[in-house]
């Protein structure tokens, strides 16, 4: 009896151990990899037909785990992730725009993000924008467009090259919206929540008047005349914030979402559903990616998205809603197959 009350303490001990801190694990697994799951990784979740191009997915060493995101073993198409040298090469480019600390007094404040500009990028021309979010240990330089060999990049440029997308604008700015970077701790975890105010005041306005965009800048124009030609989507705290705020509260002005193992705290379905009541702007399409074995997303993503088209009749599946779970872990290999297959879903509407 003594050793049953013992051993249930034990149990006990390393149930409560393991639990830990939820974020803390978040933030190590968004930096980890594994080379076993890598090899394990099949073709058949493409939403292209593989076909025989599939064949090196797991030739790639690595040094930091940090570039590790950018080598894993890749459920993209190789011929989609080479990089480009040629005349079929965007460019990234870093800005620096006033926002403000919204999480905090509100103060001015300068901020960065990396944008990727399409080959052959011209003001003749008009660009639909995807802003794409990090994780909650991340920054505007998670997704890797701060390097030349950026994954984002190399699949913005194939996918136009190819021929399966019109070319878009992307930018990854710093998903915090206050005077905060990640090593803040839980301040700027809270500013999380609060980017809606940034997107419409400070980020989405900078790009629409330095760049050459479907919106009709000018001092207090209409963010929402635009919005079949704007998309939000995330990893993680990322996708979080693609439902929370893209969804949540700037259905006005983004017509395209994509949710990456979306973290706890997203809204949960019956709660998205009540806030889309009466809405009539048109949900174009919400594409959402989450692996089985992602320990820090799937129970959340799943309650966030995964009944929407049950509890809310603006979602349609396969026609502009899909849920789509594989083998997988709260990883790169999710988000970048996440990013190559809403890179085509979005802007196919209008
Ligand atoms: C949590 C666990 C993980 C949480 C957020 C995360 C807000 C985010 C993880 C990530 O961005 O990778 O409890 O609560």
């Amino acid at each position: 009896m003594k050793n049953k009350v013992l051993a249930g303490i034990l149990v006990m001990g390393l149930l409560l151990t393991g639990c830990g801190n939820d974020i803390e694990k978040a933030i190590a697994q968004e930096t980890s990899y594994s080379e076993e799951a890598d090899s394990a990784i099949s073709d058949e979740i493409l939403l292209e037909d593989a076909s025989s191009e599939n064949t090196d997915a797991s030739s790639s060493s690595t040094t930091t785990p940090q570039e590790a995101h950018a080598e894993v073993g890749n459920m993209v198409l190789p011929r989609y992730t080479a990089l480009r040298t040629d005349e079929g090469a965007g460019t990234i480019e870093r800005i620096t725009y006033t926002a403000h600390d919204y999480a905090g007094d509100g103060h001015e404040f300068t901020k960065e993000a990396n944008i990727y500009l399409p080959a052959g990028y011209s003001e003749d021309k008009k660009y639909n924008v995807m802003i794409l979010l990090h994780g909650i240990g991340g920054d505007e330089d998670e997704w890797g467009m701060n390097k030349s060999t950026s994954r984002v990049k190399a699949i913005m440029d194939n996918l136009a090259y190819y021929g399966d997308i019109e070319s878009f604008i992307v930018v990854t700015p710093n998903g915090r919206a206050g005077d905060y970077k990640a090593e803040n701790g839980s301040s700027a975890i809270d500013s999380f929540y609060v980017f809606g105010q940034e997107l419409r005041n400070d980020l989405i306005p900078y790009i629409d008047s330095h760049y050459s965009t479907y919106a009709d800048y000018k001092e207090g124009y209409d963010l929402s005349e635009a919005r079949a030609h704007r998309a939000i989507a995330g990893l993680s705290m990322g996708g979080m914030q693609t439902i929370n705020i893209g969804i949540g509260e700037c259905v006005d002005m983004f017509g395209y979402f994509g949710a990456f193992s979306a973290a706890p705290t997203s809204n949960i379905a019956s709660k998205t559903a009540s806030i889309l009541e009466g809405n009539e702007y048109p949900i174009y399409y919400f594409y959402n990616i989450c692996g089985l074995q992602d320990r820090t997303a799937y129970s959340s993503h799943s309650a966030a998205a995964k009944t929407l088209p049950s509890v809310c009749n603006q979602f349609v599946d396969g026609e502009n809603y899909m849920w789509q779970e594989l083998d997988g872990q709260h990883d790169f290999r999710i988000w970048y197959l996440g990013f190559y297959n809403f890179a085509q879903l979005a802007f196919s509407k209008e």
